[in-house]
């Protein structure tokens, strides 16, 4: 059978807003610039991809990011990922290629959840986790006869102890300052604004111990320097699994971040082991402070039971030693022009390390995007916008100007000098106690 020379694609993205003064401060501010060299990188999607590709056809990545795209390269396949955001360039990528007669293909978040709208620019569309669907898209393609849709619903339920290793090293030339590991896929929330349940299904999964231990060494063979951040939706949901990760830990010395709900905050004896074997930022999505707008997220209530605990649980982590990043959204149903101060004032009296603000977004396969189209409330579906900076809805009590202009002032508050030297010294404190202690 033949070689292919297969092309993968993570297009580049829009990052900031269209406001052209928040545009401004993000670029001017060093803790801003400092943030955003750090929320970047690349995803770990296509060194997944390139690793269930069988090892006679010779691969490459490209991510437009960090570099250019040689449309005359000469390859046989070119495979896109991408965000919503990224979808619009994903589509001029993919007519340039095939205005030059190479067959594209797609796979990824915008693709799974809008597979007709990808098919008017690619040959095929394969929707959801990719561990079956590639190979056997590869196989056809090889074979003379790949089919338009290939949809993971339609395989065996993917094992994730038996995935490959990611091709790290296909992006070894780029200097990311993060690298994206992903140890488990799904979250049992289902928040009504994340699409993500679409890619992963409800179930929780993780790959072993063993082998996410064997990818974190190989990515710091590649990048000594890079920080690790962990992929997973919800990452310390299986304690017990935790566990067994943190003991192949113990012998990797390496700092990392991850994302979880709040509910860690009640397992004190796995925050200290957590700090011990390198965890130092938890990124953790609080959406709200105010009680009715948390009441529409989960159907059961999660997160609004939740709220009145959120000043302790984040002592709880940050006492630990483990930073909190939290992410919150303005635009939800509830939010008046207070919000903004809400916000701002409640991330500078827990001592948040670090704060990121949105605005609610209607992503497409999002139950969100379902309610507010049948509302007509969705104003834009340019998906160059949809970088949850923009504000592509209309709102009860707030304009998209109230939005965008309050998102900056909630900025400037939590990352002002005067904050960040209160921070500073709650932290010096903080880790004077755990050092002590
Ligand atoms: C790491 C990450 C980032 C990183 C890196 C992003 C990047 N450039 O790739 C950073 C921090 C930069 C980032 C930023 C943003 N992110 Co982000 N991010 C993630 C996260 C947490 C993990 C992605 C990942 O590595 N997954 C691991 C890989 C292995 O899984 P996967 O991507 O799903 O890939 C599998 C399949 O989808 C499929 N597949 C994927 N691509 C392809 C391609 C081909 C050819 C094939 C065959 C198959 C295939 O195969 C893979 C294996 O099964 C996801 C959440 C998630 N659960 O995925 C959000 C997520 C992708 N991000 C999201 C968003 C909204 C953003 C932002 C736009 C907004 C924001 N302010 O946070 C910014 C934009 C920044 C920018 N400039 O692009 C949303 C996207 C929603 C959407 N519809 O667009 C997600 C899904 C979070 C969510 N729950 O809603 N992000």
């Amino acid at each position: 059978m033949a070689n292919l020379k297969i092309l993968l694609i993570s297009p580049g993205g829009a990052f900031l807003s269209r406001n052209d003064e928040f545009r401004t401060y993000m670029e001017g501010s060093r803790e801003m610039k400092t943030i955003l060299h750090y929320w970047n990188g690349l995803g770990a999607a296509l060194p997944t991809v390139a690793g269930l590709t069988p090892d006679r056809h010779i691969v490459s990545i490209c991510d437009e990011n960090y570099e250019t795209i040689d449309f005359s390269a000469p390859v046989d396949l070119v495979g896109l990922t991408g965000m919503t955001q990224q979808a619009p360039r994903a589509y001029e990528i993919a007519d340039e290629f095939r205005r030059r007669g190479v067959y594209v293909a797609m796979g990824g978040i915008h693709a799974t959840v809008l597979p007709v709208e990808a098919l008017e620019h690619v040959d095929t569309v394969l929707t959801g986790e990719a561990e079956n669907t590639w190979p056997q898209f590869l196989a056809d393609f090889e074979g003379g006869k790949p089919l338009h849709r290939y949809d993971q619903k339609n395989y065996p339920d993917i094992n994730l102890s038996t995935i490959p290793l990611p091709r790290y090293d296909l992006v070894a030339a780029n200097n990311y300052p993060v690298v994206w590991v992903q140890a488990t896929r799904g979250c049992p929330l289902d928040c009504d604004f994340c699409a993500a349940t679409r890619i992963y299904g409800a179930a929780y999964r993780h790959k072993d111990a063993d082998q996410v231990a064997r990818e974190i060494v190989e990515v710091k063979k590649i990048w000594k320097h890079a920080q690790v951040g962990f992929a997973d939706d919800n990452m310390f949901v299986n304690k017990k699994w935790v566990h067994n990760l943190l003991d192949q830990f113990e012998d990797i010395p390496f700092t990392w971040y991850a994302q979880s709900d709040i509910s860690l905050a009640e397992h004190p004896d796995l925050l200290t082991r957590l700090h011990r074997n390198g965890l130092r930022i938890l990124f953790v999505g609080f959406e709200s402070v105010n009680h009715e707008n948390l009441a529409t997220i989960n159907q059961n209530q999660w997160k609004a039971r939740r709220l009145e605990r959120y000043p302790e649980s984040i002592a709880a982590i940050q006492g630990a030693g483990i930073g909190v990043y939290g992410s919150f959204i303005v635009g939800m149903e509830e939010d008046t022009t207070t919000v903004f101060d809400e916000i701002a004032d409640f991330s500078n009296a827990n001592s948040i390390m670090g704060t990121q603000v949105t605005i609610l977004t209607p992503f497409p396969g999002s139950v969100l995007r379902n309610r507010l189209e049948e509302a007509r409330r969705i104003v834009s579906s340019d998906w160059r916008l949809y970088t949850a900076w923009n504000c592509v809805i209309t709102h009860p009590h707030l304009s998209a100007q109230e939005m965008e202009e309050g998102l900056l002032r909630i900025y400037r508050s939590v990352y002002s000098e005067e904050q960040l030297r209160s921070r500073a010294a709650y932290f010096k404190n903080a880790f004077r106690q755990l050092v002590g202690g």
